[in-house]
């Protein structure tokens, strides 16, 4: 059903030393975010590139540029909740410490409307790293500890309630650390493996999930990290991990999530366009995008799955 998509530009490059995500939310304009989504009836407001709250960089011994993504959580958690009240956020990032904000602002809105939030985390990686656990500083592996509430984010802006576990899904799981891996096992987030796709098929779990959001009406949150996709299909990315899920598994999921008129945002994050090849993994963000939002050969039948 048509929707009024509010793209905002993240171009925050933070979350990590490798440098190029600043260049994300002007290769997906340049990709042809916007027209895809028009094409498909939706009307788009592009509000532009959002900036981070000011902010005093002192270096951290260990974190990589701390301050400067809590500015951008603060900001992107304004931005975010704010779009909410005209349509359906499209981050254009930026790496994956957006979510930290995306997600808050999805948060604030969800106790505003009275509705339960779910995240679906499309990722090779879990991103569930505190600041304790994280070995590389890189903060964009840490997003999902700050809204689940696990480990202490000083500073941070506070969380109207941590996001429980029991609402949200990882899938594409290949590179998970072992502080993440041993914390993840005790908690009651869906874990879905690149084994678990390969047994049985990606539908199957994705499917599952779908079926506990609509049965209480939630609101669904879609990170789509580039890195979910296989390298060969998405080369633009600074963290690629072998053996990720095939083009046609990302239009599944995003033909899925169009079906199930849940999807209430959407983060479209990690990609580097400095190392892409003439814009083909933008396109193909873009394409996975225009799915999710209704593109399709032939129309299906709406379920609630
Ligand atoms: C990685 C984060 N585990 C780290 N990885 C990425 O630096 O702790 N997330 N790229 O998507
Ligand atoms: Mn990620
Ligand atoms: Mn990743
Ligand atoms: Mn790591």
């Amino acid at each position: 059903k048509p929707q009024h998509c509010i793209l905002q530009g993240a171009p925050l490059d933070c979350g990590k030393t490798n440098r190029g995500c600043i260049m994300g939310p002007d290769a997906y304009r340049t990709a042809g975010l916007e027209e895809a989504l028009v094409s498909l009836g939706h009307t788009v407001t592009d509000i532009g590139n959002v900036t981070p709250r000011a902010f005093d960089e002192t270096p951290h011994p260990k974190l990589h540029r701390l301050s400067e993504t809590i500015a951008w959580t603060q900001a992107l958690a304004d931005t975010t909740e704010e779009s909410f009240a005209k349509g359906m956020p499209i981050t254009m990032g930026g790496d994956h410490a957006l979510a930290a904000g995306t997600v808050l602002g999805a948060m604030r809105h969800a106790a505003a409307v009275n509705r339960p939030l779910f995240v679906l985390w499309l990722d090779a990686h879990s991103d569930f790293h505190t600041l304790e656990s994280t070995d590389s500083g890189n903060l964009h592996g840490t997003p999902v500890a700050y809204f689940t509430g696990r480990g202490d984010f000083p500073n941070w802006p506070a969380l109207p309630a941590p996001l429980p576990f029991e609402n949200m899904a990882m899938i594409g799981l290949r590179s998970v650390d072992p502080a993440e891996r041993a914390a993840l096992q005790e908690t009651a987030i869906t874990r879905v493996d690149m084994r678990q796709i390969d047994e049985t098929g990606i539908a199957q779990p994705l499917g599952a999930f779908l079926e506990r959001v609509a049965a209480v009406n939630g609101m669904l949150h879609v990170s789509l990290d580039v890195d979910f996709l296989d390298p060969a299909a998405a080369p633009a990315v600074g963290t690629t991990v072998p053996g990720g899920a095939t083009v046609r598994e990302g239009h599944l999921v995003m033909e899925m999530i169009n079906d199930s008129e849940l999807l209430t945002s959407l983060d479209l994050v990690e990609l580097n366009p400095y190392m892409d090849e003439r814009g083909r993994t933008a396109r193909l963000m873009v394409d996975l995008a225009a799915s999710a939002l209704g593109r399709n050969v032939f129309d299906r039948p709406t379920r609630a799955y």
